[in-house]
Parts: structure tokens; sequence; C-alpha cells
């Protein structure tokens, strides 16, 4: 068996006992051709893979690691949960000190569920929704991403007239006929789908900021439409915000928008790399959950007792004084010098970030759509990505992922990472 490294050997080895040798689709890199690489230990802003190689890290477990990995303040406060033990599936005083400290954060929610995924935050979100209203219908955007319930693996149908497709196998159509799929940032399609449909929508559901076709950005005009036909026709609006939530800001996209929505759904940083992820709005809504209501939701691992120490302590360190205007500089800093470097080699390139979150595309400019974001150069980003990877810089393996800075990368990381660009760009 010749092997070039231990990534190969360990990739052989997951596919025999492993689905695709991953436990999630995205890491197969099979968007980018080549080897994942197997991660043996991180800290800070690096991982080191099998082959004990170094990379500094724009993934971060897909938002999670804000702080780095390995922040002292988490490690200490999860070795200390786990003294006290892993999990009782009874209440613990730390699921209230979790759900206060969000609440205080998100004023837009009175009431909150802790939960164990992204997935099962927002599956569980769209029902209450559904229960809340007594209405069946939902909204979503072509490009945005809010996990793997069946009722939003779905592509958009011929017509407004008509409901989704799916777009996994394993959805029956029945399940999606409910579900409308729009063109992010497109008004006048919005405002058709709610004048065909508007007292029948439970929901409308949207990422504000979108981190699963890359980086777009809702316009301020569309968010704010959102906004005000969900409120004409009594449909909750949704925002998820499992990526956007405490990555962007500290009010995340709702607080660059200046939106408030009746749901919001939370993840990712919040758990600070454990299974920990949330719903919440409104007491009069989030009233309407078992026990107290009639919409079923439950989980044997929900509010963790290891998970919600780990999310306690990495929202205590960012919600210290400066720690997003720190961030946001140095993305920043990264987005403007690989604009920079594009340019100087003649790349069509173009690239935006809000807080720790951002996106490029090689397109002279930012689209506003998935079917624009998927005109991108596939070939010139895959080869982008492995001249990064094999110059020990980690992007997301895919053109139609977002990337995330931590507080642990270092200037020096982001000039490194604009240097190894530079020479690639120089190739394209
Ligand atoms: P999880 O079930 O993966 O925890 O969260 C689903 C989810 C919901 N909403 C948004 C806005 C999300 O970005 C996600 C998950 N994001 C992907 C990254 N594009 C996770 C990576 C993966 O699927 O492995």
């Amino acid at each position: 068996m010749a092997h070039t490294d231990q990534n190969e050997v360990l990739f052989e080895r997951a596919r025999a006992v492993i689905p695709g040798g991953v436990n999630s689709p995205v890491r197969a890199f099979r968007a980018v051709g080549g080897t994942p690489r197997f991660v043996k230990r991180a800290q800070g802003a690096y991982f080191w893979d099998a082959a004990d190689k170094r990379y500094i890290d724009y993934i971060g477990s897909w938002g999670p690691m804000i702080l780095g990995h390995g922040h002292p303040a988490v490690v200490e406060a999860v070795q200390r949960a786990v003294i006290d033990g892993f999990s009782f599936g009874a209440p613990t005083e730390r699921e209230i000190e979790l759900a206060e400290a969000i609440l205080a954060l998100v004023p837009s929610m009175e009431m909150v569920r802790l939960v164990s995924s992204g997935t099962e935050a927002a599956m569980s979100a769209l029902r209450l929704a559904r229960g809340a209203t007594g209405r069946k219908y939902i909204i979503k955007f072509e490009g945005c991403y809010h996990g793997h319930a069946d009722a939003l693996l779905v592509k958009a149908g011929s017509g407004l007239a008509t409901f989704g497709n799916p777009t996994s196998a394993g959805v029956p159509p029945e399940v999606v006929q409910h579900t409308l799929v729009l063109e992010y940032n497109n008004i006048a399609q919005l405002e058709e789908a709610f004048a065909l449909h508007g007292h029948e929508i439970a929901c409308l559901v949207i990422e504000a900021i979108a981190g699963n076709m890359n980086f777009v950005r809702a316009s301020a005009e569309f968010a704010k439409r959102c906004r005000e036909l969900c409120t004409q026709n009594g449909a909750l609006l949704v925002f998820d915000e499992v990526m956007t939530g405490f990555r962007v800001g500290a009010r995340g996209a709702q607080g660059v928008l200046g939106i408030t929505p009746d749901l919001t759904v939370l993840g990712k940083v919040i758990g600070g790399g454990m299974p920990l992820a949330a719903f919440g709005g409104p007491r009069a809504i989030m009233e309407q959950l078992a026990p107290l209501g009639p919409v079923y939701q439950a989980g044997t691992l929900s509010g963790n007792p290891v998970a919600t120490a780990c999310g306690l302590a990495t929202l205590k360190e960012v919600s210290k004084p400066g720690f997003y205007d720190a961030l946001s500089k140095k993305t920043r800093a990264l987005v403007d010098g690989l604009k920079a470097a594009a340019a100087a080699e003649g790349v069509p390139f173009c690239a935006d970030s809000e807080g720790g979150m951002f996106g490029f595309f090689l397109l002279d400019a930012l689209p506003q759509n998935y079917t624009a974001v998927m005109k991108s150069d596939g070939t010139k980003f895959n080869t982008l990505f492995h001249g990064l990877l094999d110059r020990g810089v980690y992007i997301a393996p895919a053109l139609y992922e977002a990337g995330f800075v931590s507080a642990a990368h270092s200037d020096e990381d982001i000039a490194a990472t604009i240097d190894a660009a530079r020479q690639i760009f120089a190739t394209l």
C-alpha cells in the first residue's frame, strides 16, 4: 500500500467503516478533490494533521472556535465540569446560567430552549412556528442551509404556485410540499409569494448574512421587507444565526441589520466546540413548547452539563470589552490583504467580512444570490484551495462555504496567509 502520508492511510481506513470516511459530507473534500486532513491536535489558530503538518485554521470547526483552539479558561471550565458528571438527564443550574447569559446577549429573546445541534434547533424552531401559528407553509431561500431536517432539504419548485422539490433521497415530496424556496435578495419574488400564500405561511427562515453560500449579505431593503411582510401576514420571522450568532458581532446578524426576528436559532459559538445549540424568542411563543404547550420537542443531551460549561466560558470571553472590535479588524485585514494580492496579480476576486466571518469569490463583484455564487470558477478555486493547503493554510474545502478568524490568529498568521495566496494568484 503506497501512501504518501498518514492522512491517506487514515482516510482509507475510515472509508472502510464510515460512509465516505467522514461523519459529515463537507469534510470529505469531494468538491475540491484530494485527501482530507485528519486532525491530530489543535491549539490556538492552528491544527496539526496526522502527518504532523501545521495548518493555520480558517474553519475552526465551522465557526465554534472563535477564541481559537484550547483556550485555557474554556479548557479549565470543561475539566471542572466533567469531574462533577458528564450527563444527568435532569435539570442543572448551569443550564439556567447559560440561558440567562444568552437572553442578556440577545434582546429579541425572552426565553430559550437548549438542544444539541443546529439542525435540531432549526427543526424545532420551525415546528414551533407552525404550532404557534397553526399554519403549515414555510419560506426558505436558495443557498441558505438550516441543517438537514427533511422539510428543509428542498430546492426551488417550478414556480411560486408550486412548492419545493426534495434535494435528498429519502425525503418524500409530500414532506417538502409546504416549503417554498425563493431567491435570496429578490424582493419582487418575496412580495409575490406573500401575495399568493401570505396567510398560510407559518414562518420565513433566513440566514441574514448567509454563510452557506460562502458570504452573501441580505440587502437592508430585502431584510426590511422580510420583516414587514411577516408582520403584515402574521408569519414569524426566523433568523437562523447558528453561524452568525456571536460570530459577526455581539448581537449577531440581527444586530448588524437592526432587525428584530420573532425566533432566533443559535449554535456553534454558544457551545464553544461542544454539541450545543438553541432557539428562542418571545415568551408567548416559547411557552407553546412542551411541557407547557402543545408543541413537542425533547433531547436526552439537551443542556448537557459539560457543553454548557464550555459554552458559558466561551460567551464570557467574547463578552469582554473590545473582543469583536479586535476580531473584526483582524478579519478585515485578511480580506483587504487578499483583495490587494489578487488585484496585484490581475485575478478577478472580491471578498467581504463581518466580525470574525469572511468570504471571498473568484468573481469581479460580490454575488447577491446562490446562482451568482455558483458562477465562481471552481477549477481556479480548487487550485487556490490546494495551493493554500500545501502552504499550511486551511480554508473551507468548497467555494460555497464561509471562513472564520479566531482571536488566536496573529498578525503574522494573517500576513503569511496573504503571502501564500499571492503566490497562488500569480499562477492563476
Ligand atoms: P449542525 O446540525 O451542523 O450543528 O447545524 C446546522 C446548521 C444550521 N444553520 C446554519 C446557518 C448552519 O451553518 C448549519 C451548519 N453549518 C455547516 C457549515 N456550512 C456545518 C458543517 C457541516 O455540515 O459539517
